[in-house]
């Protein structure tokens, strides 16, 4: 039995070598990429029994990112690497602060061809969390939404819990679509994680107790509000908790933050932490993923998070 299972789309990421304007720049560092990936890449360094589904193109690049993952033990056995579909790409340019914006070529994702009659139902209902975000949806609007809908749905049906992170990417849908989407999805999520601005999004409010009311009404039980430098807030149980941010030693490259964030948020849960500690923990891994260049390079190892925490002693050298 996995701990969690996720479902998306993955590309090779083009890292620029240099900051700046990306049409000044001449070389680009291959790595890897997607949300749902980072995410269960995150997991399985915490040491999360994690599984993800997904297509590759039967190409270099599929290959490529299905060994990396594999190799990063997670249960690949839900992926395929399929013909006609070329590996998606994603173009980075970063600035000198460390933002950045992304260039998708990803209009034929592989996973387009994944549907509700290809999705392994065992696989879906052997895990303790279902987690899904915004990304996933928006690469193919009509079969992945029916997909997503559908395996939230089955998952609810058989005592999984599903987390959602909007990831709203306005690359690839608008936002009245993601909107719509989205809180469709809501009545079916007991785990929330999403960053102030999405929140807003999708409720039309940035107050935390307002957030907290609509949470309520659609039955989410667990609540974490990504609120960047200001650190992340948290609602579960009737308990309303403060984090405060973990300051990264130098923003070198702030994508992935928020997947890191939340499989700490994850992990927290299935250990059955305070609020506290798990917001703590999460934006622990936040700050860390950014002091990387890469979308998942700086997702800790477990020992990582605890010599950050004080819990263990590392020896240098
Ligand atoms: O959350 C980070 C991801 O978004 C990034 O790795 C790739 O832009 C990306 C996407 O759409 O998944």
């Amino acid at each position: 039995m996995n701990d969690v299972v996720t479902i998306g789309d993955a590309m090779i990421t083009l890292d620029p070598s240099s900051t700046g304007p990306m049409r000044f720049v001449s070389s680009f560092e291959r790595k890897i990429g997607g949300a749902e990936l980072n995410f269960a890449i995150g997991c399985a360094r915490l040491g999360l029994k994690t599984g993800w589904i997904s297509r590759l193109g039967n190409d270099e690049f599929g290959r490529h990112i299905f060994n990396t993952v594999r190799g990063e033990g997670v249960d690949v056995s839900e992926v395929e690497l399929v013909d006609g579909y070329p590996t998606s790409l994603n173009f980075k340019e970063i600035m000198g602060d460390g933002s950045s914006r992304t260039f998708y070529y990803r209009d034929r994702s592989p996973t387009t061809v994944l549907t509700k009659e290809t999705l392994n139902e065992d696989f879906l209902k052997n895990t303790k969390i279902l987690h899904i975000t915004g990304v996933f949806p928006a690469v193919d609007k009509t079969k992945n939404i029916e997909l997503i809908r559908h395996a939230i749905i089955e998952a609810k049906k058989h005592g999984v819990m599903v987390s959602c992170d909007p990831n709203i990417r306005l690359k690839l849908w608008s936002e009245d679509e993601a909107r719509d989407v989205l809180r469709s999805f809501l009545p079916y999520v007991d785990i929330l994680l999403t960053g102030i601005e999405e929140a807003d999004l999708l409720f039309g409010t940035s107050d935390t107790d307002e957030i907290i009311e609509h949470c309520k009404q659609f039955g989410i039980t667990h609540l974490a509000i990504k609120k960047g430098e200001e650190g992340s807030v948290g609602y579960v149980d009737g308990e309303y908790v403060e984090a405060p941010a973990v300051k990264a030693k130098k923003v070198v490259d702030t994508v992935g933050a928020g997947d890191g964030f939340d499989a700490g948020f994850i992990y927290g849960i299935l250990q059955n932490w305070p609020l506290k500690k798990a917001l703590h923990f999460a934006n622990i891994i936040g700050s860390m993923v950014v002091s990387v260049t890469g979308d998942n390079e700086g997702l800790p190892y477990l020992e990582d998070v605890l010599v950050q925490l004080g819990e263990k002693e590392r020896v240098e050298r």
